[in-house]
């Protein structure tokens, strides 16, 4: 069955090599944008230097998915979701079977996994011990292997998609040790025997709820959280450390560490601690006024109003909205909830009238947290291990998409102050 697979992906990668070779042959010389000074210093932005085709995020829409608007993805599962990445087209039955056959047996997790998560400090952040997790896996990969083995530059994609696979579905089963080791004593729960499908197997190792409704939205956030471009921190990471043909557990260990940034994907986990001491300094939901003020004590006092504000987008993020209405499908009545549509209706308003953030809008982990807790995943900790799972999927869809184009090692140049200095 993996040959369907192979097969498909060979003509993907014959594609893009084609395409890359035509638009450096004949473009090569075509100028993109110029760099100011101002960039430089501020992070890159908006320097146009990576190639991604996976999926795009414009400044007035939001996510697309392969071109297609992550809105209308959300009835989709993270299978469809890979292969839409990786390949440009959503899987037919016979390609959904053959992936889920290849996922399958990869939610249960080595023990040698589970005893390093154990042996780590109680204290261990979540992110850390997913971090370790995939690192003590590194010895799985299959890249590595026909690296070692004289793989040609033009056949390692097919190692890379072995072991994004393989690490795809191994994040349902280690993040889910991650929690049962860190938050209930280690009593880790096995992969459900002849379960296909990764988002129930993951909701079913975390032993948190039968609730049909929390399985829905453990596969939502795994579609959801997916891919954001290929400019992000995480998601230029493992680029760069692939880049270096370093595998994807080296590769996504490395990113999960810039994922786990409050700047980045930890920013889930600070808009729920943001609401929970909201409720706490008011003995509940607030009043606006009393919102009001604690957004401006917050502001005034250098601290960001976490969930609000981006680098791209200008507008409601949507996969805010899709969470958003699931609460409201659900009929989610819970207080944070109540609150994150309580901050939303307020903080956009005090955000536009301080001035500083370009984009006063909510982005997706505004309302993630809150929905988590309401099914009863109380460990806000953990909320940033959820979106690398779900994150895997578009690091190793852009790594496998640069294996095929037979991508070189990144190295942008660096100036000196004093450079930079004699060319003003
Ligand atoms: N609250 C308060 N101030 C904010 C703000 C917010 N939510 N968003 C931006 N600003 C401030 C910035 O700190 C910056 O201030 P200084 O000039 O004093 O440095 C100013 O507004 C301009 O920033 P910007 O250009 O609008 O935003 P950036 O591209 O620099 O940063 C961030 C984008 C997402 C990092 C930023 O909006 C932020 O810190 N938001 C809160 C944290 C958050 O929600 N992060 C998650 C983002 C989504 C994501 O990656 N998830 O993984």
């Amino acid at each position: 069955m993996i040959s369907i697979l192979h097969d498909k992906l060979q003509k993907t990668a014959e594609a893009l090599r084609a395409a890359r070779t035509s638009l450096v042959k004949e473009h090569g010389e075509t100028v993109l944008s110029s760099v100011t000074i101002e960039q430089v210093f501020g992070g890159m932005r908006g320097v146009p230097a990576l190639v991604c085709d996976t999926s795009s995020v414009s400044a007035d829409e939001g996510l697309r998915i392969r071109n297609i608007p992550i809105l209308e993805l959300t009835d989709a599962t993270p299978e469809e979701i890979f292969w839409l990445l990786v390949s440009g087209e959503r899987p037919n039955a016979e390609e959904l079977a053959a992936l889920k056959d290849l996922f399958a047996p990869h939610y249960q997790i080595p023990s040698y996994v589970v005893d390093t998560l154990k042996a780590m400090p109680k204290d261990a952040h979540p992110m850390a011990m997913l971090s370790a997790g995939l690192m003590a896996m590194e010895r799985e990969s299959a890249f590595r292997k026909a690296y070692d083995a004289g793989a040609g530059k033009d056949e390692l994609w097919k190692a890379m998609f072995e072991d994004s696979v393989r690490l795809i579905a191994s994040m349902a089963g280690l993040a889910a040790a991650v929690y049962r080791v860190r938050f209930h004593g280690g009593s880790v729960i096995d992969a459900p025997a002849g379960e296909k499908d990764m988002s129930n197997a993951f909701a079913h190792m975390l032993g948190i709820s039968n609730d049909p409704a929390w399985k829905d939205l453990v596969r939502l956030y795994l579609v959801l959280h997916s891919d954001h471009e290929g400019g992000n921190v995480s998601a230029m990471t493992s680029y760069v450390v692939s880049s270096a043909l370093s595998d994807a557990y080296y590769s996504v260990s490395a990113a999960m560490c810039g994922l786990a940034g409050p700047l980045h994907g930890l920013a889930n986990q600070e808009c729920l601690r943001f609401i929970i001491d909201l409720e706490k300094q008011f003995g509940g939901v607030p009043t606006e006024e009393q919102l009001r003020e604690y957004a401006w004590n917050r502001l005034n006092s250098g601290q960001v109003i976490p969930g609000y504000g981006h680098a791209v987008l200008r507008v409601t993020d949507p996969r805010f909205t899709a969470f958003y209405d699931f609460a409201e499908k659900h009929n989610i009545n819970d207080d944070n909830v109540k609150l994150v549509q309580m901050i939303y209706n307020i903080v956009p308003g005090i955000l536009k009238e301080q001035g500083k953030a370009k984009n006063p809008w909510p982005n997706v982990d505004a309302a993630s947290g809150s929905l988590l807790y309401a099914y009863g995943m109380t460990e806000f900790d953990f909320y940033t291990v959820m979106f690398g799972v779900s994150r895997a999927m578009g690091l190793c869809a852009q790594m496998l998409v640069n294996r095929m184009m037979m991508s070189p090692i990144v190295r942008p140049k660096s100036l000196t102050i004093a450079e930079m200095q004699s060319k003003a």
